[in-house]
């Protein structure tokens, strides 16, 4: 069932996200549970507050530096990043030269073809990991993300891994990439495990990251090699955990009223 949402609606926004990811898995690019996943996400979002917070612009920074400063670089794409985000995956890849990889946790054939499609759509050139193409293995892992492509995510120092399952960030951590993720859960194993973890919603958080790596992209690598050990990222993750608390707290002491327009 479609609906048509009115702009007038005090949350047409986040409906419109969710439209996009129930066609998104119509089309057989989303998986159900990527569904369970975003009503995961919102509820964290309501708790910062739907905006970007000032540690995680202070991550895109660096996540847009450590993009442009690695020597192979991939964007590792799901099925909710591909549905909300195609054009953002496609504008970051040019801006940072960072090559996209298909990397599914419910791997079908059939996903991997829709994926590629909605991207190729956005305006993807090459796109890794489809199909016979993800004939390489992360050791150690058992879900069906072990399959990477040999010239993808396999060589890759820098990944970035937007929504991402805790498992694969500890097996390429392990692996000793770099790990970029994007994840509103600042207490997820992904959030927790990742080298540089951006605290924000994806549909934000992308657009950003493609203005930091214009900025940064006449950098010198020595330049963009400071922003990248300036960063921390326990204290990204410490400063979301607190804003959450504080917010939370001044909520309760202020009390929330919702005001109805007359
Ligand atoms: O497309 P596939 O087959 O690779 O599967 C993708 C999903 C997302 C289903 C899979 O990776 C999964 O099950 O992920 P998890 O373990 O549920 O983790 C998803 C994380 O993303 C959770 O911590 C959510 O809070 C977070 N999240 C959900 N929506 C967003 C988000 N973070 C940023 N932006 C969002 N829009």
């Amino acid at each position: 069932m479609e609906i048509d949402i009115p702009e007038s609606h005090p949350r047409a926004e986040s409906l419109k996200t969710r439209e996009m990811l129930i066609e998104g898995c119509k089309e057989n690019v989303v998986a159900y549970a990527g569904l369970i996943a975003h009503g995961r996400g919102e509820a964290f979002d309501y708790l910062i507050g739907e905006k970007t917070i000032p540690s995680a612009s202070r991550a895109v920074q660096a996540a847009a530096a450590a993009l442009l400063a690695a020597k192979h670089a991939v964007i590792s794409v799901n099925g909710n990043t591909a549905a909300l985000t195609p054009g953002e995956i496609v504008k970051l890849s040019e801006v940072t030269g960072a090559l996209i990889e298909v990397n599914l946790f419910y791997r079908t054939p059939e996903r991997e073809e829709a994926i590629g499609k909605v991207l190729k759509k956005a305006g993807a050139g090459r796109i890794l990991g489809i199909g016979s193409a993800a004939s390489a293995r992360i050791p150690e892992l058992e879900s069906e993300r072990r399959r990477v492509d040999p010239g993808g995510i396999f060589i890759a120092d820098v990944v970035l891994v937007p929504l991402e399952d805790g498992d694969r960030t500890e097996a390429l951590v392990k692996l000793g990439k770099k790990v970029i993720t994007i994840d509103l859960n600042p207490l997820s194993r992904t959030a927790q495990l990742s080298s540089i973890s951006i605290i924000d919603n994806v549909v934000r958080a992308m657009p950003l990251m493609i203005l930091e790596a214009g900025k940064l992209r006449e950098k010198s690598y020595n330049d963009l090699c400071t922003i990248i050990k300036s960063y921390n990222n326990r204290k990204t993750l410490k400063k979301a955990i607190s804003h959450i608390a504080s917010r939370m707290n001044s909520l309760a002491r202020k009390g929330v009223y919702i005001k109805l327009v007359s």
